[in-house]
């Protein structure tokens, strides 16, 4: 509602025809585009990870003496020495690799785009507000559009974390430019230089403190969207921490988190003195330099060769493999859902295969985006969910059974929650329902109802179900309710149902979207009421038993659920084992 009365302006369903416009109109360029930034941040991991990390941990101490004194190369060299000692290693090298590429990126885009600002002043004033508009606008909005454009993993990441990190070092080449003394453009007007001469032997090296601080905070700024892009699927440090987050390990995400700040301090670091490097007496910074530049090119030509020589294995383009680069589109990482895949991953010992971590979200679009191109595709999946509705899909078979068999959802409560809200107790212990109400709701909200509108309008349909519910509850008078869940389409639909139900008994219902571990973490420490998308007894067991002495078992709410890997019906196989 506003208060003008003037009908809502549809700003955000604009944007959504317009991303799905482009969507389409752009695809083959956007597969160019994500090909290439792959292929290129595949180079850079496979220099990087040439030979033992020790290789790698001597260099980079070596090259952070060279340009920041040895404390620092000590420093270096320690830290990533810890880094290993721990196991973030592989997780370092991938987020220093997305990091060097969207600074590299950053660098050929922003620099160019800041010379010209500084010679235009209608450039500058078209490009100013834009640089603003892409530093506020809050980085995870990137995300979503850049899902639908590149897929999930790390492309969408990276080109976020472009857009995030580009504006300091467009902003700082216009202003080092602009600042050059005006005595000295006179002064080689005076000799006549033509402006190309200007700038790069007057105006550039003056002006380039300023681009590298630029550069230096771009950087900067890319590391800091590591974490945020893991949330699309980014590998790397970011998606450690995600994981810990997810799953409340404070240990692991010290762990990875401090990994980060070792690695900004020493890429901020190199980056501020590189200009100036500390022992430039000692060796000439262009042929220390020269020497980098022709040690990193030979790594990468002599891999291409490598690698071109050893892709004689006779791989069979059709498998299923090779056809979905041995990826498995996960969600959550913290989703019990993901513990059961690894388990089956190791069961059926899928080891050449990846399991991919991001979103319930993310996984969905990604379907969406091979059904839509009838591409193969392997996802982790659930039922009762809508994709079975919309989508013509099908488990594969489980011969181990490593998914466990059908499951039920329980509802968990604080204690106390008995004396404190007795009629919610009582609503929330009589809550019970079948996988087809529920997947009734969740297909209201995929086609475009809100979840609160699509809940109301279930229990509006089905007064007896709700009538059991509520049957003997105390109505109450205002007193407040939180319920947790995570967003997963089932959650999403079940606990707008409850919620609503509770609404309509009087209570100020507040719904808290979270992560997994917090989720019940909430509920057992008392911060939040109830839960209803507990999945008993196999899926969310970890969960359960840790929590399960400080909180209360309502018992099941719904009976009949699967976990699993699933395809599209075009896909040619039909069973777990047929990945092997
Ligand atoms: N799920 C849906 C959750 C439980 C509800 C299967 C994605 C999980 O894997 O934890």
């Amino acid at each position: 509602m506003n208060n003008m009365n003037m009908p809502k302006i549809p700003l955000g369903e604009w944007v959504d025809s317009l991303v799905q416009w482009v969507t389409v109109a752009f695809a083959g360029f956007f597969t160019l585009l994500t090909n290439s930034i792959e292929g290129l941040l595949n180079i850079i991991v496979d220099v990087l990870s040439v030979g033992p990390p020790i290789v790698l941990i001597i260099f980079l101490a070596l090259l952070v003496t060279y340009t920041s004194r040895w404390p620092l190369g000590i420093f270096t060299l320690v830290s990533l020495l810890l880094i290993d000692n721990l196991g973030y290693w592989e997780s370092s090298i991938q987020t220093l690799a997305i990091v060097l590429l969207s600074g590299l990126i950053t660098i050929i885009i922003g620099i160019p785009i800041g010379i010209w600002c500084a010679k235009r002043k209608t450039v500058q004033n078209i490009v100013t507000p834009i640089l603003d508009f892409m530093q506020t606008m809050p980085a995870f909005v990137y995300l979503i559009p850049s899902i639908l454009f590149f897929g999930i993993g790390v492309v969408p990441g990276i080109i976020a974390s472009f857009i995030f990190a580009i504006a300091p070092t467009i902003r700082m080449t216009n202003l080092g430019i602009q600042e050059v003394p005006k005595d000295l453009i006179e002064a080689a007007d005076a000799f006549g230089s033509s402006s190309s001469q200007k700038l790069f032997k007057v105006q550039l090296p003056l002006a380039m403190p300023t681009i590298m601080a630029g550069v230096n905070q771009s950087i900067m700024l890319a590391l800091s969207m590591v974490v945020t892009a893991s949330l699309v699927g980014a590998p790397g440090l970011g998606a450690d921490v995600y994981r810990a987050v997810s799953q409340i390990d404070v240990g692991k995400g010290f762990e990875a988190g401090l990994s980060i700040v070792f690695i900004a301090i020493i890429l901020d670091r190199i980056t501020q003195n590189l200009r100036n490097p500390a022992y430039k007496h000692v060796l000439k910074p262009r042929l220390a330099f020269s020497i980098l530049a022709v040690l990193v090119i030979g790594t990468a030509i002599a891999l291409a060769i490598l690698k071109g020589n050893t892709t004689s294995a006779p791989e069979d383009e059709n498998s299923i493999g090779a056809q979905t680069d041995y990826e498995i589109i996960g969600i959550e990482p913290g989703a019990g859902l993901m513990a059961l895949t690894s388990k089956a991953m190791e069961d059926y010992g899928l080891d050449q295969w990846n399991l991919f971590e991001g979103s319930s979200a993310a996984m969905v679009a990604e379907l969406k985006k091979s059904y839509d191109a009838e591409k193969p595709i392997i996802v982790t999946g659930w039922s009762p969910h809508w994709m079975f509705a919309s989508y013509k899909l099908k488990y594969l078979d489980d011969p181990k059974g490593s998914f466990g068999g059908a499951e039920d959802i329980h509802t968990l409560v604080r204690k106390g929650l008995d004396k404190d809200a007795p009629g919610a107790y009582t609503i929330l212990d009589q809550f019970s329902w079948e996988p087809s109400d529920l997947e009734a709701v969740m297909v209201d909200i995929t086609g475009g109802l809100k979840a609160g509108e699509a809940a109301e309008k279930w229990i509006k349909a089905n007064p007896d179900k709700v009538a059991k519910w509520t049957n003997g509850a105390q109505a109450a008078n205002g007193e407040s309710i939180n319920l947790v869940f995570v967003a997963w389409d089932t959650e999403i639909a079940s606990t707008n149902v409850i919620g609503k139900v509770l609404e309509q008994h009087g209570y100020n219902v507040t719904l808290t979207q979270v992560e997994v571990g917090p989720m019940f973490a909430g509920v057992a420490n008392g911060s939040s009421d109830a839960m209803v998308g507990a999945w008993l007894p196999t899926t969310h067991a970890e969960y359960f038993n840790t929590y399960k002495n400080d909180l209360v078992d309502l018992g099941k709410n719904l009976h009949g659920t699967k976990n699993g890997l699933v395809v599209p019906e075009y896909v040619d196989i039909d069973s777990i084992e047929d990945l092997q």
